[in-house]
């Protein structure tokens, strides 16, 4: 969206947001993914709890950070993210491929859990390792958010399968 939408690239590229995500980074950072997230009235799906770098192919603790921007009231009611403060921390775990690539249920503190309902505008920035995800919507209220992706500027890529190692459950004899 960024190379084809001014507005969005505004607000990805704004200084002050990249200024503050240096500091977070601890250096430059570089956007290398931008998202529209929607989850329609009613029919909303579930995001199941994960950890954003499980996705991407950067050494498993990078510090990627994300940020994601309500475009609509966000609530728990029609999908706004729910996080594990400070699961980051744990490092990657594994995720399994259930409900979504994502994190067993009963692997995760959800009893820790906290909600993120946000206001049109609101931003949530979070490290690529926090245990973070939404429920369903019955709501009938739509709930569209952006979403950023930011990682050191320069880091290495790592292939598909070295990722998988770390995050996938192929071979570590572990059930979900
Ligand atoms: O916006 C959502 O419903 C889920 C966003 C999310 O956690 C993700 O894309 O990693």
């Amino acid at each position: 969206m960024v190379e084809h939408e001014q507005r969005v690239a505004v607000l990805a590229l704004h200084p002050q947001l990249i200024a503050l995500l240096a500091r977070l980074i601890g250096g430059a950072p570089e956007l290398f993914q931008d998202q529209a997230l929607l989850k329609p009235p009613l029919i909303g799906r579930e995001k199941p709890w994960h950890q954003d770098n499980a996705y991407f192919n950067v050494p498993p603790d990078t510090p990627v950070v994300g940020v994601w921007i309500a475009l609509d009231e966000a609530t728990p009611e029609n999908g706004c993210m729910y996080v594990i403060p400070g699961s980051h921390r744990e490092g990657p775990v594994v995720h399994f491929k259930r409900r979504d690539w994502q994190i067993c249920d009963t692997d995760v503190a959800a009893a820790d859990a906290w909600t993120v309902p946000l206001q049109p505008g609101g931003c949530l920035i979070f490290h690529g390792l926090l245990h973070h995800g939404t429920p369903p919507s019955r709501s009938p209220l739509r709930r569209r958010a952006l979403q950023f992706h930011y990682k050191p500027a320069g880091v290495a890529q790592i292939a598909p399968a070295q990722r998988l190692a770390v995050f996938g459950s192929e071979g570590k004899d572990v059930t979900c």
